[in-house]
């Protein structure tokens, strides 16, 4: 397991964080061995100093930033570099921590700061973050001076010992012969499985964050509630000192103190108890409450008040929304209640950031969310930034967070490497009220023999990781040859009928659609999630009678399916989440019009008139369910 936690970096009276987005030096190593960068140790110098350079901004996608057909499409290593001003109470103050932060890069990283190597990441989607050392340029062997240099880089190929265990299937590059000169000297592509582009570069912040010397390093909150008594177990693990006595207190919205323990570990009562709701469940969806951590290093007896800024402690504050989750055979329950997934598949993607992180295109599509009466989201097809998780938290949107590993098939796939990521991924979010399941995989081959041991021990780690919440993996195999769906507390199915079976027949969507629910229940008995369901449209194209691409086409899919999913949810179908929110790119090939076109939204977050069948239906639903 982890060895050490990994808070989101917040401020506070003993913490810092500068974030260093922006503007990036950028070179991809086009080299031919794609390695002069380590064999020239460009790490050493100025990326300058080594080669052209050109202006990369962070966080973005690198991809779509330039004109350069050869970038668009790189695989190899490419190399970042920018220059940080330490502010110089951090290089004054021995008792400071000084950690760098990289929210995500694709999909390997290594990082030198001022030449020394001080981290290395395998896999996308996910924080990685090492102490950089207090910044004490005359220290001994200190690596770090007060103006420094953070190099990365990262690599954009995958190879099946590389998280995206998910992206990882046989993602070899294969460098093809030029026999019969068919293909140009040094010609070589990487074989992805999965349907979108395969973005690469530093997709979320690079941060400096501090704490002190003696820090909070994880918290781990589970509530529950009984009558209106809310109840949240915590556990608080501190690093860097032995003596440290702890001061825990849950703050309301209005700022008042709920409850208040001293315990490295313990339950906090709640009177009266405001419960963490989803959109439209209940008139004040999302409500959180602070838990705030304050550690001090010497035992001693003061006022809140008089502490704060004190050097000799360390503050940290946890959202907390206070929720329960259970799968009964039928239903998915949220507080005890019923809940009824009604929402999108959702894609980190939109034009030239490709999966950067901008606050621009989250609000928005929040909105967009909010507009259509969605009240739930997967990640698919990897875990999204933790941003947005905090929105899902405020706003009570609800979460499948799901794991890199999408088209998994078992001969170069990592179990090994998978668990790694599962211990990333739950370690990451496990304190996230909006996040109520999590999924494992997307789309496996899961009929194969070895996906018996595979989906086993997974989601049996899964599960030991996290005993709250449910583990499920989105199939689209079949029912009666499923290996891993024996281990999922709920059945999440993928279906396209109509498009990719039987193009163009709608009229065969209520009969398949009956029978792919009645042999899944037959089977299992567990609530049942239409985890994804679909059809390509281009905006604008029209037909009636319908065909298929057509605005109408799309309408009458989504119109035919949902006249199954009334006639089961009553019985044991828990949700609907369509394909996919907003159009978004893929590799280019023979089945895609300049990526996937299964949005109801364009990638310009525009709405087709698929968005607004939804949105009726939506709010419908969340009328007669909420
Ligand atoms: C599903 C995949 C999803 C694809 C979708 C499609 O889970 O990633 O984008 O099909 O083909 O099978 O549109």
């Amino acid at each position: 397991c982890l060895e050490s936690g990994m808070l989101f970096p917040r401020e506070s009276p003993s913490r810092e964080v500068k974030e260093l987005s922006g503007l990036w030096v950028f070179r991809a190593d086009k080299s031919p061995s794609r390695n002069q960068g380590f064999e020239g140790a460009w790490y050493k110098k100025r990326l300058a100093e080594t080669g052209p350079v050109i202006d990369m901004p962070v966080p973005a996608s690198y991809n779509d930033i330039t004109q350069d057909a050869t970038l668009r499409d790189f695989i190899g290593w490419v190399w970042y570099e920018r220059e940080v001003v330490v502010p110089s109470r951090w290089v004054a103050d021995e008792g400071t921590r000084v950690v760098l932060r990289v929210g995500s890069a694709h999909y390997y990283s290594v990082v030198w700061v001022n030449g020394v190597k001080v981290t290395e990441h395998e896999g996308g989607h996910l924080p990685f973050e090492v102490e950089i050392g207090t910044f004490n340029p005359q220290g001994p062997g200190c690596a770090v001076q007060d103006h420094h240099r953070c190099q990365q880089h990262s690599e954009s190929a995958l190879s099946p010992s590389r998280s995206n265990p998910a992206h990882d299937r046989p993602h070899q590059i294969m460098r093809k012969m030029s026999f019969l000169n068919r293909y140009p000297d040094g010609f070589f592509v990487q074989n992805i499985y999965f349907d979108f582009f395969n973005y690469a570069g530093i997709h979320r912040p690079v941060l400096l964050y501090t704490t002190p010397k003696a820090y909070v390093d994880d918290i781990t909150v589970v509530t529950d509630f009984s009558d209106n008594t809310g109840l949240v177990n915590y556990k608080v693990s501190v690093q860097g000192t032995s003596s440290a006595t702890l001061k825990v207190t849950l703050i309301d919205k209005d700022g008042h103190c709920v409850a208040s323990a001293s315990e490295p570990s313990g339950l906090l009562k709640v009177v009266d108890v405001k419960l963490w709701w989803p959109y439209l469940m209940h008139e004040n969806p999302g409500y959180l409450y602070s838990l705030e951590v304050r550690q001090h290093v010497y035992i001693q007896v003061r006022l809140m008040a008089s502490v704060e800024g004190s050097t000799n402690e360390d503050v940290y504050t946890l959202p907390v929304g206070i929720r329960t989750v259970k799968v009964t055979s039928t239903q998915f329950l949220i507080n005890n209640k019923p809940f009824y997934f009604h929402g999108v598949n959702k894609h980190e993607d939109s034009d030239i950031r490709g999966k950067g992180l901008d606050w621009p295109l989250i609000v928005k599509d929040f909105n967009l969310l909010k507009w259509m009466g969605a009240n739930s989201f997967r990640t698919s097809h990897y875990p999204y930034a933790e941003e947005i998780l905090q929105m899902c938290d405020r706003h009570g949107i609800v979460v499948i967070d799901e794991c890199p590993g999408s088209q998994l098939q078992f001969e170069n796939a990592s179990l090994t490497h998978h668990l790694v990521v599962m211990d990333e991924l739950v370690r990451r979010d496990k304190n996230h009220p909006s996040v109520v399941m999590w999924s494992v995989a997307n789309e496996p081959a899961a009929e194969m023999p070895p996906a018996e041991f595979y989906f086993k021990t997974l989601i049996t780690h899964t599960k030991a990781l996290d005993p709250t919440r449910p583990v499920t993996f989105i199939t689209d195999s079949n029912y009666a040859r499923d290996k891993g769906a024996p281990y999922v507390d709920v059945i999440c199915v993928n279906s396209y009928f109509s498009w990719y079976h039987d193009p163009g027949h709608l009229e065969v969507i209520p009969i398949q659609l009956n029978t792919q629910f009645e042999n899944w229940y037959g089977k299992y008995k567990k609530p049942i999630i239409q985890s994804e369901y679909g059809a390509d449209t281009v905006p604008g194209l029209h037909s009636d009678p319908p065909v298929m691409f057509t605005e109408e086409y799309q309408n009458a899919v989504l119109q035919s399916y949902h006249s199954v999913f009334d006639q089961k949810r009553k019985q044991y179908v828990i949700g609907e989440l369509i394909w996919n929110f907003a159009d978004f790119m893929t590799a280019q090939g023979t089945f895609r019009v300049v990526g996937n076109k299964k949005g109801v939204f364009t990638r310009q977050r525009q709405p087709k008139a698929g968005a607004f069948i939804l949105k009726e239906r939506y709010w419908r639903l969340a009328n007669e369910t909420g």
